[in-house]
Protein backbone atom coordinates (compact mmCIF):
# COMPACT_ATOMS: atom_id res chain seq x y z
CA UNK A 1 0.00 0.00 0.00
CA UNK A 2 1.09 3.61 -0.83
CA UNK A 3 1.35 6.74 1.20
CA UNK A 4 -1.73 8.77 2.23
CA UNK A 5 -1.84 12.22 0.96
CA UNK A 6 -4.23 14.77 2.44
CA UNK A 7 -5.04 17.57 0.08
CA UNK A 8 -6.88 20.99 2.21
CA UNK A 9 -6.74 24.64 1.46
CA UNK A 10 -4.95 24.95 4.51
CA UNK A 11 -2.25 22.77 6.04
CA UNK A 12 -1.43 22.89 9.71
CA UNK A 13 2.15 22.64 9.44
CA UNK A 14 3.31 22.68 13.22
CA UNK A 15 4.88 25.65 14.46
CA UNK A 16 6.82 26.04 17.50
CA UNK A 17 4.64 28.19 20.27
CA UNK A 18 1.72 27.49 18.07
CA UNK A 19 -1.23 25.78 20.84
CA UNK A 20 -1.63 22.27 19.43
CA UNK A 21 -4.28 21.49 16.73
CA UNK A 22 -7.94 20.61 17.03
CA UNK A 23 -9.60 17.18 16.73
CA UNK A 24 -9.25 17.40 12.52
CA UNK A 25 -5.94 17.79 12.08
CA UNK A 26 -5.20 15.68 14.87
CA UNK A 27 -7.11 12.51 12.90
CA UNK A 28 -5.40 13.56 9.70
CA UNK A 29 -1.89 13.26 11.38
CA UNK A 30 -2.63 10.62 12.68
CA UNK A 31 -3.44 8.34 9.32
CA UNK A 32 -0.56 10.36 7.55
CA UNK A 33 1.73 9.50 10.64
CA UNK A 34 0.79 5.13 9.82
CA UNK A 35 1.56 5.63 5.99
CA UNK A 36 4.49 7.96 5.93
CA UNK A 37 2.16 10.68 4.12
CA UNK A 38 2.22 13.84 2.82
CA UNK A 39 -0.11 17.08 3.53
CA UNK A 40 -0.08 18.98 0.64
CA UNK A 41 -1.74 22.70 0.04
CA UNK A 42 -1.60 26.40 0.52
CA UNK A 43 0.75 28.02 2.88
CA UNK A 44 -1.07 30.64 4.11
CA UNK A 45 1.24 32.87 2.83
CA UNK A 46 0.32 35.36 -0.96
CA UNK A 47 3.43 36.70 -2.70
CA UNK A 48 4.01 38.45 -6.33
CA UNK A 49 4.68 35.97 -8.99
CA UNK A 50 4.26 32.90 -6.98
CA UNK A 51 6.13 29.56 -8.81
CA UNK A 52 4.18 25.98 -8.50
CA UNK A 53 7.52 24.53 -6.59
CA UNK A 54 5.91 23.15 -3.37
CA UNK A 55 8.08 24.29 -0.34
CA UNK A 56 8.79 20.99 1.83
CA UNK A 57 9.40 20.64 5.41
CA UNK A 58 9.55 17.11 7.63
CA UNK A 59 7.73 17.14 11.27
CA UNK A 60 6.67 14.67 13.30
CA UNK A 61 6.59 11.97 10.55
CA UNK A 62 5.00 14.03 8.02
CA UNK A 63 5.81 15.71 4.90
CA UNK A 64 4.43 18.75 4.36
CA UNK A 65 4.66 20.52 0.85
CA UNK A 66 2.62 23.84 0.39
CA UNK A 67 2.63 26.81 -2.48
CA UNK A 68 2.02 30.33 -2.30
CA UNK A 69 -0.55 32.18 -3.88
CA UNK A 70 -0.68 35.32 -5.61
CA UNK A 71 -2.99 38.22 -4.08
CA UNK A 72 -4.99 38.52 -7.24
CA UNK A 73 -5.85 34.55 -7.02
CA UNK A 74 -6.36 34.23 -3.13
CA UNK A 75 -8.51 37.17 -3.71
CA UNK A 76 -10.38 35.46 -6.53
CA UNK A 77 -10.50 31.93 -4.97
CA UNK A 78 -10.60 32.13 -1.72
CA UNK A 79 -12.26 35.50 -0.42
CA UNK A 80 -14.69 35.34 -3.77
CA UNK A 81 -15.94 32.49 -5.71
CA UNK A 82 -14.86 30.16 -2.68
CA UNK A 83 -16.57 31.88 0.45
CA UNK A 84 -18.81 34.67 -1.44
CA UNK A 85 -20.25 31.88 -4.41
CA UNK A 86 -20.24 28.19 -2.52
CA UNK A 87 -20.25 28.62 1.13
CA UNK A 88 -23.26 30.64 1.15
CA UNK A 89 -24.79 28.67 -1.86
CA UNK A 90 -24.18 25.23 -0.16
CA UNK A 91 -25.40 26.83 3.45
CA UNK A 92 -29.02 27.86 1.90
CA UNK A 93 -28.04 30.97 1.82
CA UNK A 94 -28.89 32.17 -1.94
CA UNK A 95 -29.46 36.29 -1.23
CA UNK A 96 -25.80 36.66 0.43
CA UNK A 97 -24.60 34.37 -2.69
CA UNK A 98 -22.23 36.39 -5.36
CA UNK A 99 -21.13 35.51 -8.78
CA UNK A 100 -18.55 36.47 -10.56
CA UNK A 101 -17.21 35.12 -13.54
CA UNK A 102 -13.55 36.32 -13.22
CA UNK A 103 -13.49 34.74 -9.47
CA UNK A 104 -14.84 31.27 -10.61
CA UNK A 105 -12.12 31.33 -13.02
CA UNK A 106 -9.56 32.10 -10.74
CA UNK A 107 -11.09 29.21 -8.51
CA UNK A 108 -10.48 26.44 -11.59
CA UNK A 109 -6.74 27.92 -12.42
CA UNK A 110 -5.88 28.03 -8.41
CA UNK A 111 -7.57 24.12 -8.87
CA UNK A 112 -5.50 23.19 -11.82
CA UNK A 113 -2.31 24.89 -10.41
CA UNK A 114 -2.42 23.17 -7.23
CA UNK A 115 -3.03 19.75 -9.59
CA UNK A 116 0.11 20.67 -11.29
CA UNK A 117 2.19 21.30 -8.12
CA UNK A 118 1.54 17.80 -6.67
CA UNK A 119 1.17 15.81 -9.63
CA UNK A 120 5.35 15.52 -9.67
CA UNK A 121 5.15 14.47 -6.02
CA UNK A 122 3.14 11.44 -6.21
CA UNK A 123 3.82 7.74 -6.47
CA UNK A 124 1.61 5.29 -8.60
CA UNK A 125 0.33 3.69 -5.21
CA UNK A 126 -0.70 6.72 -3.71
CA UNK A 127 -4.19 7.58 -2.40
CA UNK A 128 -5.52 10.88 -2.46
CA UNK A 129 -7.73 12.62 0.08
CA UNK A 130 -8.88 16.07 -0.95
CA UNK A 131 -11.10 18.36 1.46
CA UNK A 132 -13.58 20.12 1.16
CA UNK A 133 -15.48 23.47 -1.47
CA UNK A 134 -12.40 25.19 -2.12
CA UNK A 135 -10.68 21.88 -4.15
CA UNK A 136 -14.01 20.51 -6.12
CA UNK A 137 -12.41 20.60 -9.08
CA UNK A 138 -8.76 19.64 -8.44
CA UNK A 139 -9.28 15.72 -8.98
CA UNK A 140 -10.83 16.70 -12.35
CA UNK A 141 -7.40 18.32 -12.88
CA UNK A 142 -5.20 15.75 -12.11
CA UNK A 143 -7.07 13.68 -14.16
CA UNK A 144 -6.45 15.80 -16.85
CA UNK A 145 -3.19 15.80 -16.17
CA UNK A 146 -2.77 11.69 -16.31
CA UNK A 147 -3.13 10.78 -12.63
CA UNK A 148 -4.77 7.25 -12.42
CA UNK A 149 -4.60 7.05 -8.39
CA UNK A 150 -7.49 6.42 -6.54
CA UNK A 151 -8.52 9.72 -5.46
CA UNK A 152 -11.38 10.91 -2.55
CA UNK A 153 -13.01 13.96 -1.42
CA UNK A 154 -14.72 15.22 1.85
CA UNK A 155 -17.12 18.04 1.56
CA UNK A 156 -17.26 19.34 5.27
CA UNK A 157 -20.34 21.62 4.58
CA UNK A 158 -23.53 20.47 3.51
CA UNK A 159 -24.33 19.96 0.22
CA UNK A 160 -28.08 21.01 -0.78
CA UNK A 161 -30.74 19.53 -3.22
CA UNK A 162 -30.58 21.10 -6.97
CA UNK A 163 -33.61 23.39 -6.35
CA UNK A 164 -30.62 25.45 -4.37
CA UNK A 165 -27.60 24.30 -5.98
CA UNK A 166 -28.74 25.42 -9.74
CA UNK A 167 -28.51 29.18 -8.57
CA UNK A 168 -25.07 28.45 -9.72
CA UNK A 169 -24.21 29.24 -13.34
CA UNK A 170 -21.07 26.17 -12.85
CA UNK A 171 -23.30 23.97 -11.35
CA UNK A 172 -23.26 21.02 -13.84
CA UNK A 173 -19.28 21.23 -14.31
CA UNK A 174 -19.12 21.54 -10.18
CA UNK A 175 -21.56 18.31 -10.33
CA UNK A 176 -19.43 16.81 -13.12
CA UNK A 177 -16.10 17.39 -11.63
CA UNK A 178 -17.02 15.44 -8.45
CA UNK A 179 -17.17 12.34 -11.19
CA UNK A 180 -13.22 12.75 -10.81
CA UNK A 181 -13.09 11.04 -7.53
CA UNK A 182 -13.51 7.66 -6.90
CA UNK A 183 -15.02 8.06 -3.45
CA UNK A 184 -16.92 11.46 -2.32
CA UNK A 185 -18.16 11.21 0.89
CA UNK A 186 -20.55 13.92 3.00
CA UNK A 187 -21.29 14.53 6.81
CA UNK A 188 -24.91 13.57 6.91
CA UNK A 189 -27.64 11.18 5.19
CA UNK A 190 -29.42 14.43 4.58
CA UNK A 191 -25.82 15.39 2.44
CA UNK A 192 -26.03 12.21 0.50
CA UNK A 193 -29.65 12.72 -0.36
CA UNK A 194 -28.55 16.04 -1.54
CA UNK A 195 -26.00 15.49 -3.79
CA UNK A 196 -28.07 11.91 -5.03
CA UNK A 197 -30.84 14.53 -6.03
CA UNK A 198 -28.45 16.86 -7.92
CA UNK A 199 -26.94 14.05 -10.22
CA UNK A 200 -30.21 13.17 -11.00
CA UNK A 201 -31.34 16.81 -11.58
CA UNK A 202 -28.80 18.20 -12.87
CA UNK A 203 -26.96 15.50 -14.64
CA UNK A 204 -29.85 12.87 -15.17
CA UNK A 205 -27.54 10.47 -13.60
CA UNK A 206 -28.99 7.74 -10.95
CA UNK A 207 -27.32 5.91 -8.90
CA UNK A 208 -26.24 2.50 -9.43
CA UNK A 209 -27.33 -0.35 -6.74
CA UNK A 210 -24.37 -0.08 -4.42
CA UNK A 211 -24.28 3.82 -4.53
CA UNK A 212 -21.84 4.76 -7.39
CA UNK A 213 -22.67 7.06 -10.57
CA UNK A 214 -21.12 6.84 -13.68
CA UNK A 215 -20.62 9.77 -15.95
CA UNK A 216 -18.07 11.96 -18.43
CA UNK A 217 -15.23 13.61 -16.82
CA UNK A 218 -11.94 15.19 -18.29
CA UNK A 219 -12.49 12.96 -21.22
CA UNK A 220 -12.89 10.05 -19.78
CA UNK A 221 -16.00 7.48 -18.22
CA UNK A 222 -15.41 7.40 -14.44
CA UNK A 223 -17.62 6.00 -11.66
CA UNK A 224 -17.67 7.81 -8.17
CA UNK A 225 -18.57 6.34 -5.20
CA UNK A 226 -20.86 8.15 -2.83
CA UNK A 227 -21.70 7.98 0.78
CA UNK A 228 -22.03 9.52 3.96
CA UNK A 229 -19.12 9.39 6.88
CA UNK A 230 -19.67 11.65 9.65
CA UNK A 231 -17.16 13.44 11.23
CA UNK A 232 -16.66 13.05 15.34
CA UNK A 233 -13.93 14.38 17.58
CA UNK A 234 -11.53 13.26 19.85
CA UNK A 235 -13.38 12.64 22.75
CA UNK A 236 -11.46 11.36 25.09
CA UNK A 237 -8.97 13.68 24.73
CA UNK A 238 -11.04 16.56 24.94
CA UNK A 239 -12.73 15.00 28.20
CA UNK A 240 -9.63 15.05 29.36
CA UNK A 241 -8.87 18.68 28.55
CA UNK A 242 -11.79 19.75 29.94
CA UNK A 243 -11.45 18.09 33.42
CA UNK A 244 -7.79 19.65 34.00
CA UNK A 245 -9.07 23.06 32.86
CA UNK A 246 -11.85 23.19 35.01
CA UNK A 247 -8.84 23.63 37.87
CA UNK A 248 -7.54 26.36 35.41
CA UNK A 249 -7.01 30.23 36.13
CA UNK A 250 -9.74 31.20 33.16
CA UNK A 251 -12.52 29.07 34.08
CA UNK A 252 -11.81 29.51 37.77
CA UNK A 253 -12.49 32.85 37.21
CA UNK A 254 -15.46 32.89 35.31
CA UNK A 255 -16.94 30.68 37.93
CA UNK A 256 -16.25 33.26 40.55
CA UNK A 257 -18.00 35.72 38.64
CA UNK A 258 -20.50 33.43 37.80
CA UNK A 259 -22.12 33.60 42.01
CA UNK A 260 -25.16 30.68 42.16
CA UNK A 261 -26.14 32.02 38.10
CA UNK A 262 -26.29 28.99 36.12
CA UNK A 263 -24.37 29.59 32.43
CA UNK A 264 -25.17 29.19 28.89
CA UNK A 265 -22.61 28.85 26.93
CA UNK A 266 -22.28 29.05 22.92
CA UNK A 267 -18.74 29.54 20.84
CA UNK A 268 -17.86 29.69 16.86
CA UNK A 269 -16.16 31.44 14.78
CA UNK A 270 -18.30 34.48 14.06
CA UNK A 271 -20.27 33.63 10.44
CA UNK A 272 -24.00 34.00 9.67
CA UNK A 273 -24.41 30.49 9.14
CA UNK A 274 -24.45 29.92 13.05
CA UNK A 275 -27.39 32.03 13.57
CA UNK A 276 -26.05 34.08 15.98
CA UNK A 277 -28.12 36.86 15.98
CA UNK A 278 -31.20 34.26 16.23
CA UNK A 279 -29.53 32.88 19.12
CA UNK A 280 -29.46 35.73 20.86
CA UNK A 281 -33.27 36.96 19.83
CA UNK A 282 -33.83 33.35 21.62
CA UNK A 283 -32.23 33.99 24.87
CA UNK A 284 -33.96 37.51 25.05
CA UNK A 285 -37.41 35.68 24.32
CA UNK A 286 -35.99 33.36 27.66
CA UNK A 287 -35.92 36.86 29.75
CA UNK A 288 -39.06 38.25 28.20
CA UNK A 289 -41.36 35.02 28.94
CA UNK A 290 -39.44 33.38 31.59
CA UNK A 291 -38.79 36.06 34.21
CA UNK A 292 -37.55 33.65 36.72
CA UNK A 293 -34.36 33.73 35.18
CA UNK A 294 -34.11 36.91 35.37
CA UNK A 295 -30.72 37.94 36.99
CA UNK A 296 -30.17 33.78 37.42
CA UNK A 297 -28.55 33.10 34.55
CA UNK A 298 -25.94 34.57 31.66
CA UNK A 299 -24.99 33.70 28.42
CA UNK A 300 -21.57 33.47 27.44
CA UNK A 301 -21.02 34.06 24.00
CA UNK A 302 -17.41 33.75 22.30
CA UNK A 303 -17.01 34.13 18.68
CA UNK A 304 -13.54 34.06 16.77
CA UNK A 305 -13.31 36.53 14.17
CA UNK A 306 -13.51 35.17 10.56
CA UNK A 307 -13.40 36.29 6.98
CA UNK A 308 -13.26 39.83 7.83
CA UNK A 309 -12.37 40.54 4.06
CA UNK A 310 -16.04 39.80 2.89
CA UNK A 311 -18.57 42.42 3.71
CA UNK A 312 -21.48 40.00 5.10
CA UNK A 313 -19.45 38.91 8.11
CA UNK A 314 -18.51 42.67 8.63
CA UNK A 315 -22.15 43.39 8.71
CA UNK A 316 -22.64 40.89 10.70
CA UNK A 317 -20.39 41.86 13.85
CA UNK A 318 -22.59 45.15 13.65
CA UNK A 319 -25.77 42.96 14.13
CA UNK A 320 -24.14 41.69 16.90
CA UNK A 321 -22.56 44.46 18.68
CA UNK A 322 -26.14 46.16 18.41
CA UNK A 323 -28.11 42.90 19.89
CA UNK A 324 -25.83 42.14 22.67
CA UNK A 325 -25.78 45.93 23.61
CA UNK A 326 -30.05 46.42 23.43
CA UNK A 327 -30.55 42.85 25.50
CA UNK A 328 -28.20 43.79 28.23
CA UNK A 329 -29.70 47.83 28.00
CA UNK A 330 -33.06 46.22 28.77
CA UNK A 331 -32.80 43.35 31.24
CA UNK A 332 -29.16 44.14 33.17
CA UNK A 333 -28.85 44.95 36.77
CA UNK A 334 -26.24 46.71 38.83
CA UNK A 335 -25.44 43.47 39.78
CA UNK A 336 -25.74 41.58 36.20
CA UNK A 337 -25.16 41.42 32.85
CA UNK A 338 -27.30 38.91 31.01
CA UNK A 339 -25.26 38.44 27.86
CA UNK A 340 -21.26 38.88 27.50
CA UNK A 341 -19.62 38.59 24.08
CA UNK A 342 -16.22 38.04 23.64
CA UNK A 343 -15.76 38.59 19.85
CA UNK A 344 -12.20 36.66 19.56
CA UNK A 345 -10.36 33.65 19.56
CA UNK A 346 -9.93 31.77 22.96
CA UNK A 347 -7.50 28.58 23.45
CA UNK A 348 -8.98 24.97 23.39
CA UNK A 349 -8.14 24.14 26.89
CA UNK A 350 -9.79 27.85 28.07
CA UNK A 351 -13.07 26.72 25.72
CA UNK A 352 -13.25 23.28 27.33
CA UNK A 353 -12.97 24.78 30.66
CA UNK A 354 -16.52 26.88 29.64
CA UNK A 355 -18.11 24.19 28.45
CA UNK A 356 -17.57 22.16 31.25
CA UNK A 357 -18.63 25.34 33.34
CA UNK A 358 -21.86 25.48 31.40
CA UNK A 359 -25.04 24.37 32.69
CA UNK A 360 -26.50 24.32 28.68
CA UNK A 361 -24.41 24.42 25.72
CA UNK A 362 -26.41 26.66 22.92
CA UNK A 363 -25.30 25.33 19.98
CA UNK A 364 -27.84 26.97 16.94
CA UNK A 365 -26.47 27.17 13.72
CA UNK A 366 -28.63 28.22 10.40
CA UNK A 367 -27.09 25.26 8.48
CA UNK A 368 -24.28 23.18 9.61
CA UNK A 369 -22.10 20.37 8.07
CA UNK A 370 -21.48 18.47 11.11
CA UNK A 371 -20.84 21.61 13.95
CA UNK A 372 -17.99 19.98 16.37
CA UNK A 373 -18.66 22.61 19.11
CA UNK A 374 -22.35 20.42 19.67
CA UNK A 375 -20.02 17.16 20.81
CA UNK A 376 -17.40 19.42 22.34
CA UNK A 377 -19.71 20.51 24.98
CA UNK A 378 -20.90 16.77 25.34
CA UNK A 379 -17.59 15.42 26.31
CA UNK A 380 -16.53 18.47 28.18
CA UNK A 381 -19.13 17.65 30.62
CA UNK A 382 -18.73 16.09 34.21
CA UNK A 383 -20.39 12.52 34.31
CA UNK A 384 -21.76 13.51 37.74
CA UNK A 385 -23.22 16.52 37.33
CA UNK A 386 -23.73 17.04 33.50
CA UNK A 387 -25.08 20.18 31.19
CA UNK A 388 -27.94 19.74 28.57
CA UNK A 389 -27.12 20.38 24.73
CA UNK A 390 -29.45 23.00 22.95
CA UNK A 391 -29.15 22.04 19.37
CA UNK A 392 -30.59 23.39 15.91
CA UNK A 393 -32.42 21.01 13.72
CA UNK A 394 -29.87 22.21 11.22
CA UNK A 395 -26.95 20.93 12.08
CA UNK A 396 -25.29 18.04 10.87
CA UNK A 397 -25.17 16.98 14.63
CA UNK A 398 -28.41 16.78 15.24
CA UNK A 399 -28.54 13.66 12.99
CA UNK A 400 -26.96 11.18 15.76
CA UNK A 401 -27.02 13.70 19.12
CA UNK A 402 -31.05 12.23 19.94
CA UNK A 403 -30.16 13.44 23.97
CA UNK A 404 -30.14 17.25 22.40
CA UNK A 405 -32.87 19.08 22.56
CA UNK A 406 -33.83 20.57 19.49
CA UNK A 407 -34.93 23.73 18.89
CA UNK A 408 -35.74 25.88 14.76
CA UNK A 409 -33.36 28.71 15.47
CA UNK A 410 -35.41 30.48 13.59
CA UNK A 411 -38.04 30.24 16.29
CA UNK A 412 -36.97 32.96 19.11
CA UNK A 413 -39.62 31.54 21.44
CA UNK A 414 -39.54 27.90 20.80
CA UNK A 415 -35.55 29.08 21.70
CA UNK A 416 -36.67 30.54 24.83
CA UNK A 417 -38.81 27.66 26.05
CA UNK A 418 -36.26 24.87 25.22
CA UNK A 419 -33.68 26.84 27.31
CA UNK A 420 -36.27 27.46 30.17
CA UNK A 421 -36.47 23.42 30.25
CA UNK A 422 -32.92 22.90 29.77
CA UNK A 423 -32.03 25.55 33.10
CA UNK A 424 -35.03 23.41 34.57
CA UNK A 425 -33.99 19.65 33.75
CA UNK A 426 -33.63 17.39 36.59
CA UNK A 427 -30.24 15.36 37.32
CA UNK A 428 -31.35 12.10 36.42
CA UNK A 429 -32.94 13.40 33.06
CA UNK A 430 -29.31 15.41 32.11
CA UNK A 431 -26.99 12.49 32.99
CA UNK A 432 -29.40 9.70 30.77
CA UNK A 433 -29.39 12.26 28.17
CA UNK A 434 -25.53 13.11 28.12
CA UNK A 435 -24.99 9.03 28.67
CA UNK A 436 -26.79 8.63 25.55
CA UNK A 437 -24.58 11.25 23.63
CA UNK A 438 -21.13 10.27 24.96
CA UNK A 439 -21.70 6.17 23.97
CA UNK A 440 -21.94 7.96 20.27
CA UNK A 441 -19.10 10.02 20.46
CA UNK A 442 -17.14 7.33 22.16
CA UNK A 443 -17.99 5.49 18.91
CA UNK A 444 -17.58 7.77 16.22
CA UNK A 445 -14.07 9.68 16.62
CA UNK A 446 -12.21 11.68 14.85
CA UNK A 447 -9.99 9.07 13.93
CA UNK A 448 -12.35 6.20 12.97
CA UNK A 449 -13.97 9.17 10.62
CA UNK A 450 -11.04 8.86 8.88
CA UNK A 451 -10.21 5.33 8.76
CA UNK A 452 -13.39 4.85 7.77
CA UNK A 453 -13.36 7.45 5.19
CA UNK A 454 -10.02 6.00 3.82
CA UNK A 455 -10.69 2.00 4.46
CA UNK A 456 -13.80 2.69 1.71
CA UNK A 457 -11.64 4.13 -0.25
CA UNK A 458 -9.02 1.66 -0.83
CA UNK A 459 -11.46 -1.19 -1.16
CA UNK A 460 -13.13 0.47 -4.11
CA UNK A 461 -12.26 -1.39 -7.47
CA UNK A 462 -9.81 0.30 -9.33
CA UNK A 463 -9.78 -1.97 -12.61
CA UNK A 464 -13.12 -0.97 -13.06
CA UNK A 465 -12.00 2.17 -13.55
CA UNK A 466 -9.93 0.62 -16.81
CA UNK A 467 -12.76 -0.80 -17.75
CA UNK A 468 -14.83 2.44 -17.73
CA UNK A 469 -11.39 4.08 -19.65
CA UNK A 470 -12.25 2.65 -23.02
CA UNK A 471 -15.98 4.41 -23.02
CA UNK A 472 -15.98 7.17 -26.16
CA UNK A 473 -13.98 10.20 -25.22
CA UNK A 474 -14.78 13.89 -25.46
CA UNK A 475 -13.34 15.25 -28.98
P1 LIG B 1 -16.50 25.12 11.31
O1 LIG B 1 -17.55 25.85 10.56
O2 LIG B 1 -15.29 25.91 11.65
O3 LIG B 1 -16.09 23.75 10.61
P2 LIG B 1 -17.13 23.55 13.82
O4 LIG B 1 -17.34 22.16 13.36
O5 LIG B 1 -18.08 23.93 14.90
O6 LIG B 1 -17.26 24.66 12.70
O7 LIG B 1 -15.65 23.67 14.39
C1 LIG B 1 -15.19 24.85 15.00
C2 LIG B 1 -13.95 24.58 15.87
O8 LIG B 1 -13.43 25.83 16.31
C3 LIG B 1 -14.26 23.77 17.12
O9 LIG B 1 -13.22 22.85 17.34
C4 LIG B 1 -14.32 24.82 18.24
O10 LIG B 1 -13.89 24.38 19.50
C5 LIG B 1 -13.38 25.90 17.74
N1 LIG B 1 -13.86 27.22 18.18
C6 LIG B 1 -15.11 27.72 18.12
N2 LIG B 1 -15.16 28.97 18.62
C7 LIG B 1 -13.93 29.28 19.03
C8 LIG B 1 -13.36 30.44 19.63
N3 LIG B 1 -14.07 31.53 19.90
N4 LIG B 1 -12.06 30.39 19.92
C9 LIG B 1 -11.32 29.30 19.63
N5 LIG B 1 -11.79 28.18 19.05
C10 LIG B 1 -13.09 28.16 18.74
C11 LIG B 1 -16.41 23.13 9.33
C12 LIG B 1 -17.90 22.93 9.04
C13 LIG B 1 -18.55 22.17 10.20
C14 LIG B 1 -17.82 20.84 10.42
C15 LIG B 1 -16.32 21.04 10.51
C16 LIG B 1 -15.57 19.70 10.51
O11 LIG B 1 -18.54 24.19 8.85
O12 LIG B 1 -19.93 21.93 9.94
O13 LIG B 1 -18.30 20.24 11.61
O14 LIG B 1 -15.82 21.80 9.41
O15 LIG B 1 -15.93 18.89 9.44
Amino acid sequence: MGRVVVVSNRVAVPRRGEPSAGGLAVALKDVLKASGGLWFGWSGETRKNPTLEPRQVRAGGIDYATIDLSDEDHKGFYAGYSNNTLWPLFHFRLGLMEYDRAEAASYRKVNRDFAQALLPLLGPEDTVWIHDYQMIPMAAELRALGAQQRIGFFLHIPFPPFAVLSALPDAERLLRDLLAYDLVGVQTKRDLAGMINCFQDGLGLTPDATGGVRGEVAGQMRRAQLSAHPIGIDTRGFATLARKAAYGPETQRLTASMGDRALIVGAERLDYTKGLPHRMRGFAALLANFPEHLNKVTYLQVAARSRNEVASYRNLRRELDSLAGRINGDYAEFDWTPVRYVARAVARDTLAGFYRAARVGLVTPLRDGMNLVAKEYVAAQDPEDPGVLVLSSFAGAAETMEGALLVNPLDAEAMGETLDKALKMPLPERRERWENMMRGLEEQTATRWAESFLAELEELPLPEQDLLWAAPTRS
